[in-house]
């Protein structure tokens, strides 16, 4: 299984609405267990992965046992049922990961497999996979996109500099651990003062990944963005919606959509973008991930509205001195309401990453 939820790690953020899991068909050749099939959710969503990897076994699949991170399809979508497939191709044994909320399957894949006499564990590795299906799980179960908020402190625990202007904070290796994180993510979110003070773009630059640049996503009550900005002027090659209470004739309305970019009407909340009908809103048009980038402002008030599912720090070795802008947490501690889920250092620079209890 935990070889399983590596392969459905190859396609994560590429499957569109539809989750990446993986299959393995494994059966025992020469006493030896040996995998003769293995099948991950295509690019785009479909084909799912239990026919692809059936379709690599062949006749090997008749007694195998099947390894799915998600419990199969029960339903006749876009492609037949995957429980069907499994019971067609005569596997004896299936082992899963996560079970489906998907109304649809929720416990009717197991259920056709069990009545064709197939022997099924559930549950094995659940809390791994899910960690890797949190997108679309939160979706699901929430219907709200899953948040990752991603902060950066200095060794004396600030965040940036009042005074404007980006600080470099961390090393090489740990912004091109920023860059794949962007690339799992369906939309990237930043606070209109980030987007004034930093300009940045926001894309993936990692060799290879260039596509894989997300949707980015400015909160802008009043439409202060300039068409200027590095954010407008590459609207057209990565998407660039602004979330926004502007009414519809609001003069910078016009330059902006001209520039490529598109409006997600908001209401407000204290002045603020209502943060939970936001989160709704991108899960009914099928996005499941967002990673919050910034500011000071808009991590805490996705903190203090409890809406940060996992919490990522990366603390870097300089010290910002002057008129900084305190983090909302002292580094090395375990901020209140998360549990640390892992820790990793990349050259001077450490990476906790926590989940929300
Ligand atoms: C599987 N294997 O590889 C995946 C599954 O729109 P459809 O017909 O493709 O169905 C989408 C649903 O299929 C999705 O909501 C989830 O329940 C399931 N995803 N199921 O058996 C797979 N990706
Ligand atoms: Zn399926």
């Amino acid at each position: 299984m935990a070889a399983a939820i590596r392969l459905a790690r190859w396609h994560q953020g590429r499957t569109g609405s539809n989750p990446s899991v993986a299959t393995l068909i494994v059966r025992e050749i020469n006493d030896e267990p040996v995998i003769v099939g293995r099948g991950v959710t295509a690019v785009g969503g479909r084909p799912h992965a239990e026919p692809q990897a059936l379709a690599e076994a062949g006749d090997l699949a008749r007694g195998a046992t099947a390894y799915v991170t998600l419990e199969p399809c029960a339903h006749h979508g876009r492609t037949p049922p995957c429980a069907e497939a499994l019971v067609s191709a005569g596997v004896s044994r299936v082992v899963a990961a996560a079970s489906d909320p998907d109304d649809r399957v929720s416990g009717r894949g197991y259920q056709i497999l069990r009545d064709a006499r197939i022997e099924v564990e559930e549950n094995v590795l659940a809390e791994e996979a899910a960690r890797d299906l949190a997108g679309y799980l939160t979706r699901r179960m929430k219907n709200r996109v899953h948040v990752t908020l991603k902060l950066a402190l200095s060794r004396n625990g600030k965040i940036g500099r009042r005074d404007g202007g980006q600080v470099l904070i961390t090393g090489e290796v740990s912004n091109r651990q920023v860059h794949a994180l962007r690339a799992q993510a369906d939309v990237i979110l930043i606070g209109i003062g980030t987007a004034l003070n930093d300009d940045p773009s926001l894309t993936c630059r990692i060799e290879g990944l260039e596509d894989r640049s997300p949707i980015r996503l400015v909160l802008d009550t009043q439409l202060k963005l300039p068409v200027a900005s590095k954010l407008v002027r590459t609207a057209r090659e990565v998407p660039l919606w602004i979330a926004t209470s502007a009414a519809q004739d609001h003069p910078a309305r016009a330059g902006l959509a001209a520039a490529g970019a598109d409006f997600i009407a908001c209401e407000t909340h204290d002045g603020q973008i209502a943060l939970p009908e936001l989160l709704e809103d991108l899960a009914a048009r099928g996005l499941s991930s967002v990673l919050v980038e910034g500011g000071e402002q808009v991590a805490e008030a996705f903190l203090a509205e409890g809406l940060v599912d996992r919490l990522i720090l990366l603390t870097g070795q300089i010290d910002i001195e002057g008129d900084a802008v305190d983090a909302p947490f002292a580094p090395g501690i375990v901020p209140p309401g998360f549990r640390k889920t892992s820790s990793m250092t990349f050259g001077a620079d450490h990476m906790d990453e926590f989940e929300r209890l």
